[in-house]
């Protein structure tokens, strides 16, 4: 079946949301506030079939429009494979605007051939002031070339149309970011509470041509900055059921301690479950350090689970190739998809150690993932790149439903008020161990490094009254993120 015109628009804003293009959340911008959305279109050329769409929905819209033109000139950098293949589709000779004048040689500012009075149509990615337009338009009229329209793939609704038009421009765009938005909630992909966030923001942050804001003054925030958003309210952001549940789990329980207890004995750890069970919102395993690993210990631990309201999540931090870690996960000795709700992964060989997660369980949809993107300890060799690598797989469209969260020691790591910062590294009498363990304080841990979970081990393991440490732990932690989400500082 050939899909319709509008059908066509649909799967193309649904692919771009799949693919990362644009993500939702708490982004820096230049200007102001910090935007509840971003726009990334550059990983738009490692999908070839999103090019090809995106380049035939703009030759039938110029098309329709019957905008004529001699040449095309795509704003560098992301359009410019845009325009290429626009231009090769059109038979439309194709201008470049370099960015700097070459200091040898020509000093063209304008690659290709042409003669003062052509016209040219310009090509962009996503307007937002419309500056990086208007650089380009400027360019091409110093030589002579008549600019009257430019075509992008999103308008922001930020204001950047009203100045294209001050300069003689008309701005056509495919999509409006508010179109976008009714697409992905028509579709079930964000929340109400997204859109309406969205709309605030652009309705508060209009930009002048100048990139200055509209109303400087504005009092208005980015309603979805998960730092200061109530566990509640992202419960709805969350994608992965388990995230969802753990959510409601911490404001019911006004906990968000997770205690590791790395014990060799099950006896003790059920003893000091039953001591700490009704303190933590998440218990955290290593089953292969316990000695006397059984199945009915397993059978305990979930009754506990249950009866004290926590979630289980094994450590094991998965990091083999997927039919490895499909095994590790569903079958061997411990069985870990059986019992344990949520398990840690290691990023580092990519997508395919999800999907051999994914394998491993019976049905995944009552599983989650939490993805390291960093450590807690010193001499680590995780890097930026690392980190921002991590954060794209788990951002994925193909893995979101599995992805609960991420372990980081960052606020700036997780921007998506559905994923779960979880902490570990968390001690109040030690800043460090010998094996090169480094602790923050819970304050800092919620506050300064944005954890939404703590990880305590051995603060409370290895404290004499266990059930009193832990309550210390959960009323610390829990009072730095009230105050977190209470106060007015950004
Ligand atoms: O970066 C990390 C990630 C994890 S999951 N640093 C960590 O310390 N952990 C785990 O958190 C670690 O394996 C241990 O189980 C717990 C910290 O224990 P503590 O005794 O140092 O508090």
């Amino acid at each position: 079946m050939v899909a319709n015109a509008s059908e066509k628009f649909t799967n193309l804003a649904l692919k771009l949301f799949d693919i990362n293009a644009f993500k939702f959340g708490d982004f820096k911008m230049k200007v102001g506030i910090n935007s509840p959305v971003y726009f990334d279109l550059r990983v738009i050329i490692s999908h070839p079939d999103v090019m090809n769409t995106v380049s035939e929905l703009l030759l039938q819209f110029l098309n329709d429009k019957k905008t004529s033109c001699d040449h095309i000139c795509g704003v560098p950098y992301t359009a410019l494979p845009i325009a290429t293949l626009v231009s090769v589709r059109d038979s439309k000779p194709m201008l470049i605007r370099r960015k700097e004048a070459k200091d040898y040689g020509t000093k063209k500012l304008i690659e290709g051939k042409y003669q003062s009075g052509d016209t040219c149509l310009i090509i962009e990615d996503v307007v937002t002031s419309g500056s990086s337009i208007l650089e380009t338009v400027n360019d091409l009229r110093r030589e002579g070339i008549v600019v009257t329209d430019a075509i992008v793939l999103v308008d922001r609704e930020q204001g950047g149309a009203k100045n294209i038009e001050q300069n003689g421009i008309r701005m056509h765009s495919l999509f409006t970011l508010s179109q976008l938005l009714d697409i992905l909630q028509e579709a079930g992909k964000i929340e109400e509470s997204t859109v309406k966030a969205v709309a605030k923001y652009i309705s508060t942050c209009q930009i002048k041509a100048d990139g200055s804001m509209v109303q400087p003054s504005s009092k208005a925030v980015n309603e979805l900055n998960r730092l200061k958003m109530s566990f509640e309210a992202r419960s709805n952001h969350a994608r992965c059921p388990v995230a969802k549940r753990l959510f409601q789990l911490m404001a019911v329980k006004k906990s968000n301690l997770c205690i590791a207890v790395d014990l060799p004995k099950v006896g003790a750890i059920l003893d000091l479950v039953m001591k700490i069970g009704p303190h933590i919102c998440v218990l955290k395993t290593h089953i292969d350090v316990v000695e006397d690993f059984n199945e009915n210990f397993v059978h305990s631990l979930v009754a506990l689970a249950e009866k004290y309201n926590f979630l289980i999540m094994e450590d094991r931090k998965f990091a083999d190739i997927g039919n490895t870690v499909s095994m590790q996960y569903g079958h061997g000795l411990y069985k870990i998809s059986q019992w344990a709700d949520l398990v840690t992964c290691h990023s580092l060989p990519g997508k395919g150690v999800l999907d051999g997660l994914k394998n491993g369980a019976v049905d995944y949809s009552n599983k989650g993932v939490f993805l390291l993107a960093e450590m807690s300890c010193r001499g680590n060799l995780i890097n930026e790149k690392y980190t921002k690598d991590t954060m794209e797989l788990a951002m994925d469209g193909s893995n979101n439903d599995f992805i609960a969260g991420i372990v980081c020691q960052n606020p700036h790591v997780v921007t998506n008020p559905g994923l779960i910062q979880l902490t570990p590294g968390v001690q109040i009498s030690n800043t460090s161990d010998e094996l090169s363990q480094q602790y923050s304080s819970p304050q800092s841990a919620i506050k300064e490094k944005g954890a939404d979970i703590a990880v305590v081990g051995r603060g409370v393991t290895n404290s004499p009254n266990v059930a009193a440490a832990a309550e210390e732990y959960r009323d610390q932690l829990w009072s730095a993120y009230c105050s977190r989400i209470e106060s007015e500082d950004e």
